[in-house]
């Protein structure tokens, strides 16, 4: 395994370069880059987990372990024991940048077999197919997509596994069955085509002006479908006063309540599969908000979903 040890680990957890050795429920893992089209591709992203990791560390929540956190109603590691192993960042290497995604791949499968729900944080936007594809033949799975733009691309300068395109790559694999798209706004590469194929497939497109103007609660109904979900986050499907760190901040975006509610009612149910956040750019960033706000999220999944794939006993 190509994985390169954490700055601090997330949390405070323990840390391990060997997946297979994991015993904690949760699995928090970097996967600095994907296929680029550019070679600015290859580093905008890349240090995202470590700034994660060090927002935990600057919020102190990695020694706030029993602290009661309102949010979830108690501690987040309520017997003293983090559930939560940071696996490091995955090494690329930029003279062969799309050998990342077996390189990724190789660990997130070891994860999924063994039960693990990863909790990654990407480069740009091509890195969730990655995660999803490491359910296929094990899981039928849905997938919540927030995200400005949507990212239904076959190709883009001839690259297909660039981060025009992840969730038509998420669309080509049999293990998926729903996929709700939540927060389009503005305009992206994507044209007409691309949003009637979206929804030709089954897509529901939740924009962001449906949000503000009929509430977050269609978007929970919405996640209606048996089994479980892979929630992945663009981070410029928040608004830009909520999460400044990206390279395309649209005006209009989600509130980070917008956000939080479908994943804490899916964490609650016991129904989240992976989170995964994308597309933060720590160079760009506010004081942290940004790595602070994918921090939150993922303290949302692990104090709510106590035991994977079974509902929160207060639910
Ligand atoms: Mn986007």
């Amino acid at each position: 395994m190509s994985l390169r040890a954490p700055s601090l680990p997330f949390l405070g957890g323990p840390a391990t370069g060997d997946p297979a050795t994991i015993r904690t429920p949760y699995v928090f893992l970097g996967i600095p880059f994907g296929p680029p089209y550019a070679p600015e591709d290859l580093v905008v992203c890349a240090d995202a987990a470590d700034a994660v990791r060090a927002s935990a560390h600057r919020m102190e929540y990695d020694t706030m372990w029993l602290s009661h956190d309102f949010d979830w109603g108690g501690p987040l590691f309520p017997d003293g024991v983090p559930t939560v192993t940071d696996c490091g960042d995955v090494i690329g290497d930029v003279r062969d940048p799309d050998r990342i995604w077996d390189d990724a791949g190789a660990v997130l499968d070891v994860l999924v077999a063994d039960g693990r729900v990863p909790l990654v944080v990407g480069g740009l936007d091509a890195i969730p197919p990655m995660v999803v594809g490491a359910f296929e033949g094990r899981e039928t799975v849905n997938v919540l997509h927030v995200d400005a733009h949507l990212d239904f691309r076959h190709e883009r300068d001839g690259v297909t596994r660039g981060y025009s395109s992840p969730i038509r790559r998420i669309r080509d694999l049999a293990c998926v069955a729903e996929v709700v798209q939540v927060g389009m706004r503005g305009a992206g590469y994507s044209g007409d085509p691309e949003v009637a194929d979206a929804r030709a497939c089954g897509n529901r497109i939740i924009t962001a002006w449906d949000v503000h103007e009929h509430g977050i609660a269609s978007v929970v109904e919405a996640l209606a479908a048996s089994g479980r979900w892979i929630v992945t986050i663009d981070c410029d499907g928040l608004d830009p006063t909520v999460a400044p760190g990206v390279g395309w901040p649209e005006p209009g975006g989600l509130t980070y309540a917008q956000v939080a509610t479908p994943i804490r009612a899916l964490a609650r149910a016991g129904r989240v599969a992976a989170l995964v956040v994308t597309e933060l750019r720590p160079a760009l960033d506010v004081r942290g908000a940004t790595a602070h706000v994918a921090t939150r999220l993922f303290m949302n999944v692990i104090g709510l979903q106590r035991t994977p794939g079974a509902a929160h006993p207060a639910a």
